[in-house]
């Protein structure tokens, strides 16, 4: 098709008349007073907070459709290498605050609305979060985003359009219970481009032919066709013209109806079973968190989701008249987990079955391309796919996956002559009942780089799950790229008040761009002055925290007592059962206690928040544990305000804005060698909160950086967990005798019915404890012992939350972006020209 463009003697006319940005106070209200009476067909007299939301979100959003047109013009002209992030995942929380921050806007928008009648952070607090991911995964490639677009990367994230994201959470009568999050209802931040579609097959099958030149080809046909929509979603880098593009597929019938003939046969159920076949690929994200869900459905979402994006990026690669030897050059795939890893075929599949390359040039380009990040090492969460489900709904990728197979394990074989064992143990196709295609292999060798999320994490993945590739291709396809977070989201956004407290100190907000500059923190941590306003800004954030407590649960808690703090996915890993274990010996002690000794302890809340997976029965039982023993310590009139404990409902991206700030310290105390990075941990320390730990993921790599006496760390190591798991399956071990206390208290029934928590007792019994909480219990009490009396030492308790935060210049998220683009995109920065300087034509 031949592009509709405007003649170039009539593009000086259309200038004229192009948008432009709103500068002034008064532009912005004249266009949020415009959209709110003709976009949303409301008046003064008829506008609330949710108005006012939509009001200003519709002013922004034509700002940045500006400067993403421009941007994206100026990446076609210039046609630099791209990169693609593919994610399952994009948890992207609220926009509005962000793309104000973003666009350097959001005093103009303060101001302007201001004198309309509205506060800024009520309109703000209206927006639903976009929560289209389970957990860290879902949000790192969120912060990357972020990134991307501030450091001027030509980038394109590539996502699903889901209906419904992460559930949202409710708890009743203390257990978990599942509400769908139907979040589109009003959607400023996606333009539908129903130009832009894709026809998607799935079944069908393979049939040999020849060409043209008497050549064997496949062909794959006679299947069921879906079609994949796009939506575009604009993001903003920070203090940059320069605009991102985040696409999001969305599915729907091939031929956009319904069957009329069956409905005019009467079969009204079934006119509409494909049309609803075809919608649900893209209704519902699955809401597991660290493990493999296996079903037909989640398969199709992958495909649908990795052939609509390679459609899209071979299409853009094939306007500029490239030969494919240059596709490598151009383009750059990263694979974020698994989950795209279909990609891989389907990409050989594009270059030998349609574009007609041998099979050894297309392979060529193929492993160019890609790069994968693993973000686990737990066997429940490496995915695997049983063949005969891949043969039923993609034939030909099934035989694509044996020959990739098939020439893999010939040239291991030339290099391992006659090593059976090495051939099994890195055959893509696992021997089981029924055979399994294991992903992460695939990924791997059709990959030139692999790499973990943390240092520890990147070791482990190469003396454990992915040895035996270590031994094949190599240690350098390995690499470790630690995970980092937005200092724009979460430093500047969610905590303000510290935010321009560092920037009075370090002479502006550069350190925004630049985490590095927060180092100039450290000779202010000795300014008297400048540390009790740090420690006000502290409690006031708690003191909001409080507040919202008290609004959601009724709840009343002290802002001066010790905020302990973990909020992540609920899962045995990351032991929030340990957690709630030492608030109950915690309990036992205070109950044991005489009132003069209970004068000297510190008063604790101890916060828990975080969704189960909705099949994941311990997860929800230990959600039961917390409220329980919630209800029994909240109430207990001898205890006061020396405990509180508190389970935060529907944890989610804007909470965690909200709690982040509020600690005085996190909990981040998964089993050594589970937690592949975590991310929390960077946000807690960057936001002044010390933590409590295991020796685990990033934790490492955060005490390296802000000095072991600025963290509480505690537990076995990573390399003794086996051993401790060997001792506790031969029965060589005893329950820690304080555990052993608890367990019995829980037992008793002293937070109602034993029988409700004795799955989760037996979980810790000795002859099991997988996840080694008895083995680390001992020394996590103590831990929190030390935690206790640090904390009434007020100076040197602000002194470690300064030295910690001018020391988190290493866990941005621009840094491990830098890292990515040098050492696997290849990848330079394309900086934009000012936005009202004409783009140069092509
Ligand atoms: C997390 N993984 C890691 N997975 O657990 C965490 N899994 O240590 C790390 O910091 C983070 O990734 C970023 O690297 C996840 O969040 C999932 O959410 C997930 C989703 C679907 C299937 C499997």
């Amino acid at each position: 098709a031949v592009e509709a463009s405007v003649p170039r003697h009539l593009r000086d006319m259309w200038r004229k008349f192009e948008a432009g940005e709103f500068k002034s106070k008064e532009e912005f209200q004249k266009e949020f007073v415009r959209h709110v009476e003709t976009t949303l067909a409301r008046s003064m007299y008829n506008c609330d907070d949710v108005g006012a939301y939509s009001g200003t979100a519709l002013a922004l959003r034509d700002r940045l459709i500006v400067a993403w047109n421009h941007t994206q013009q100026q990446q076609t002209f210039r046609d630099q290498k791209r990169v693609y992030y593919l994610s399952l995942e994009f948890l992207m929380g609220r926009t509005l605050d962000n793309a104000m921050l973003n666009c350097g806007v959001k005093d103009v928008v303060r101001s302007g609305i201001g004198e309309l009648g509205f506060r800024i952070e009520d309109a703000i607090d209206q927006e639903r979060d976009a929560a289209l991911g389970n957990g860290g995964l879902g949000r790192l490639a969120a912060c990357f985003l972020d990134s991307l677009a501030t450091l001027n990367f030509p980038a394109w994230g590539y996502g699903l359009r889901y209906k419904y994201g992460i559930f949202k959470q409710e708890i009743v009568d203390g257990y978990q219970v599942e509400v769908p999050d139907y979040w589109l209802d009003f959607n400023p931040w996606e333009f539908p481009r129903h130009d832009i579609s894709v026809d998607i097959m799935f079944y069908g099958g393979v049939r040999e032919k020849l060409d043209e030149n008497g050549k064997r080809v496949k062909v794959w046909e006679g299947g069921e066709i879906v079609q994949a929509i796009a939506f575009d979603v604009p993001i903003p880098g920070y203090d940059t013209a320069n605009c991102n593009n985040l696409r999001l597929w969305s599915s729907k019938a091939a031929n956009g109806e319904f069957d009329f003939q069956k409905f005019n046969a009467g079969d009204y159920d079934n006119a509409m079973s494909s049309q609803q076949r075809a919608e649900t690929i893209s209704a519902v994200l699955y809401p597991n968190d660290n493990i493999d869900s296996g079903k037909e459905l989640r398969l199709k979402q992958q495909y649908f989701w990795v052939a609509a994006s390679l459609y899209d990026i071979v299409r853009r690669f094939k306007k500029t008249h490239r030969p494919w030897s240059e596709f490598p050059d151009q383009v750059a795939i990263q694979l974020n987990d698994t989950h795209p890893t279909l990609a891989i075929p389907e990409l050989q599949r594009i270059l030998v079955d349609i574009e007609k390359l041998d099979w050894d040039t297309a392979w060529d380009i193929v492993t160019r391309v890609f790069s994968y990040t693993n973000h686990t090492v737990l066997p429940e969460a490496l995915e695997k796919w049983s063949v005969p489900l891949l043969q039923h709904l993609l034939p030909r990728h099934l035989q694509i996956i044996y020959d990739i197979n098939l020439f893999f394990l010939q040239s291991v074989e030339k290099k391992f002559p006659k090593d059976r064992e090495l051939l099994s143990a890195v055959s893509i196709i696992e021997e089981s009942q029924p055979q399994c295609i294991r992903m992460a292999y695939l990924a791997i060798i059709g990959s030139h780089k692999v790499n973990g999320v943390a240092e520890l994490h990147s070791d482990l993945i190469k003396t454990t799950i992915f040895k035996d590739f270590v031994r094949v291709f190599g240690p350098d396809r390995f690499t470790n790229v630690t995970n980092g977070i937005t200092p724009r989201r979460w430093l500047h956004q969610c905590n303000p008040k510290l935010s321009d407290h560092i920037a009075h100190a370090l002479g502006g907000y550069d350190f925004l761009k630049d985490t590095s500059l927060l180092k100039g923190l450290e000779k202010w941590a000795d300014d008297s002055a400048f540390v009790d306003e740090w420690m006000d800004i502290k409690l006031a954030n708690k003191v909001r925290l409080a507040r919202f407590i008290k609004d959601t649960t009724g709840i009343a808690v002290n802002p001066h007592a010790l905020f302990d703090i973990q909020v992540k996915r609920i899962h045995e890993y990351k032991r929030q059962q340990m957690n709630i274990f030492g608030v109950i010996h915690r309990y036992l002690s205070l109950k044991k206690m005489s009132p003069e000794e209970r004068k000297s302890v510190v008063p604790r809340v101890s916060i828990f928040g975080g969704k189960a997976a909705p099949g994941y029965w311990m997860a929800k039982t230990i959600i039961r544990l917390i409220t329980a023993v919630g209800d029994v310590v909240n109430n207990d009139p001898e205890i006061g305000d020396l405990l509180k404990v508190i389970f935060i409902e529907d944890y989610n991206v804007s909470k965690a804005e909200l709690i982040v700030p509020a600690s005085d310290i996190s909990e981040h105390i998964s089993t050594a060698g589970t937690e592949a990075s975590g991310t929390s941990n960077m946000k807690f320390v960057i936001n002044g909160g010390l933590i409590i730990g295991t020796c685990d993921g990033a934790n490492i790599e955060i005490t390296r950086e802000i000095g072991e006496e600025n963290i509480f760390l505690f537990g076995a190591l990573a390399e003794s967990v086996e051993e401790l798991r060997f001792a506790h399956r031969y029965g060589k071990t005893e329950m820690d005798p304080l555990l052993k206390e608890v367990c019995d208290s829980i037992e008793a029934g002293t937070f109602g019915d034993a029988s409700t928590f004795s799955s989760l007792l037996h979980s810790v019994a000795e002859g099991g404890d997988y996840y080694l909480v008895s083995d680390d219990f001992g020394s996590y009490i103590k831990t929190h012992a030390l935690v206790d009396e640090a904390f009434v030492k007020k100076d040197e308790w602000a002194r470690s939350s300064i030295i910690s935060v001018a020391n988190m210049g290493f866990f941005s998220a621009d840094r491990a972006i830098l890292e990515y683009a040098e050492t696997i995109w290849n990848l330079e920065p394309l900086p934009l020209e000012a936005l009202d300087k004409p783009v140069h034509e092509a």
